[in-house]
């Protein structure tokens, strides 16, 4: 492949490039078209398309996500809403080049529909099968996440109810995953509940130092030995204080999970050239490309790869090589990593063809 570096290649390079991804929260990746089909069936709740998604340019404080995320909940608070958009974010993944997804979502109940935990982790299910049925080429798998903000108790039913699916649905539950607002509650109010997790054979997936002055959450919630970071946006910092963090996460090779786009509109990050990507890819360290809120941030996967190529300069070669190393750190067992790995041997020349 040509070495030279990436700025100016086309789009569809990256459309066309085979890509995992591995950081995608259900809800904010519904798409523009899919949110339209929610508005016109729900139009009493007057919810605008401002207040569900952040435009090209702008952005918004990581607590107005959260409150986009309250608004997009009102919007599929029914099983069959959850089937509709989970049907629709696993075709545009798929349209984007992305051969193997793991969805996350926290379960939810509402009232109005009688909605249960259940229910929501069912209809995901459901529409993972049907566009297995459909043939679409990717493979899905599904995290069940954790949100922090619902508490311990709320914690403690949602392992449970993960710990039953993983038993029960054939490959497809994988792990969990602890997300939400990071501002609300503290780690050290999920230990329990996610030792249960691991002990009950869940992978788990941590958001960590998604803000600073974590420190001390982010130290118990390593000892936990998570399979993948979440973010990590503020673990590597000059101070010596927290190089320990730092020193941790390399000894163990804890892969993470970036989404550039996500952290620069949500104003973690103040530059693409200062994303922590920079940090963890210089010191070779495993990091996975993701999109995190493709509905919400505005972005697919295609174009984060693009925005990674462009800002640190990588070549063809490098970018084929973060895809596909990213194989490495999905949760589904070695048999289909290596056929993932098989999978991207022949895309190669398929690309490398059309690239001549
Ligand atoms: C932490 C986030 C997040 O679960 O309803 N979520 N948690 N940091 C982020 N960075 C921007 N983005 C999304 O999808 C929406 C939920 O995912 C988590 C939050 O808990 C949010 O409510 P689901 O499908």
């Amino acid at each position: 492949m040509a070495e030279a570096a990436a700025t100016g290649r086309a789009p569809r390079f990256f459309q066309r490039l085979p890509k995992v991804e591995l950081h995608a929260h259900l809800n904010g990746s519904i798409s523009s078209a899919t949110m339209k089909k929610l508005m016109a069936q729900k139009p009493h709740l007057r919810i605008g398309e401002e207040m569900v998604a952040i435009d090209k340019g702008a952005k918004r404080t990581l607590e107005e996500c959260f409150q986009m995320f309250q608004f997009i909940h009102q919007m599929t608070s029914r099983p069959e809403d959850i089937l509709m958009v989970t049907k629709d974010v696993i075709r545009e993944f798929a349209a984007d080049g992305v051969k193997y997804l793991e969805l996350r979502s926290t379960p939810r109940e509402e009232k109005s529909s009688g909605m249960t935990k259940r229910t929501y982790v069912e209809a995901v299910l459901e529409g993972i099968k049907q566009c297995q049925e459909e043939g679409l080429d990717i493979d899905v798998r599904f995290l069940v996440s954790v949100d922090r903000s619902k508490g311990a108790v709320a914690a403690k039913e949602i392992v449970k109810l993960a710990g039953d699916f993983l038993l029960s649905s054939d490959g497809v539950v994988l792990g969990l995953d602890l997300s939400g607002n990071p501002k609300v509650g503290h780690g050290q109010d999920f230990l329990e509940p996610l030792l249960e997790a691991k002990k009950a054979g869940l992978k788990l997936t941590l958001h960590l130092s998604e803000i600073p002055n974590q420190e001390d959450e982010t130290r118990l919630l390593l000892g936990l030995c998570p399979d993948r970071i979440g973010h990590g946006t503020f673990l590597q910092t000059s101070e010596l204080a927290t190089q320990d963090l730092v020193d941790l996460v390399r000894r163990n090779r804890i892969p993470l999970e970036l989404c550039l786009t996500s952290n620069l509109k949500a104003e973690t990050v103040p530059s693409k050239a200062q994303h922590h990507f920079g940090f963890w890819y210089r010191l070779g360290h495993p990091v996975v490309l993701c999109t995190d809120d493709k509905g919400v941030f505005a972005t697919e996967l295609s174009r984060e790869y693009q925005l990674v190529a462009e800002t640190f300069q990588l070549s063809d070669e490098q970018i084929w090589a973060l895809s596909s190393e990213a194989i490495d750190h999905v949760f589904a067992c070695g048999h289909t990593k290596s056929k993932l790995k098989e999978r991207w041997q022949t895309l190669k020349s398929v690309l490398l063809e059309e690239l001549r």
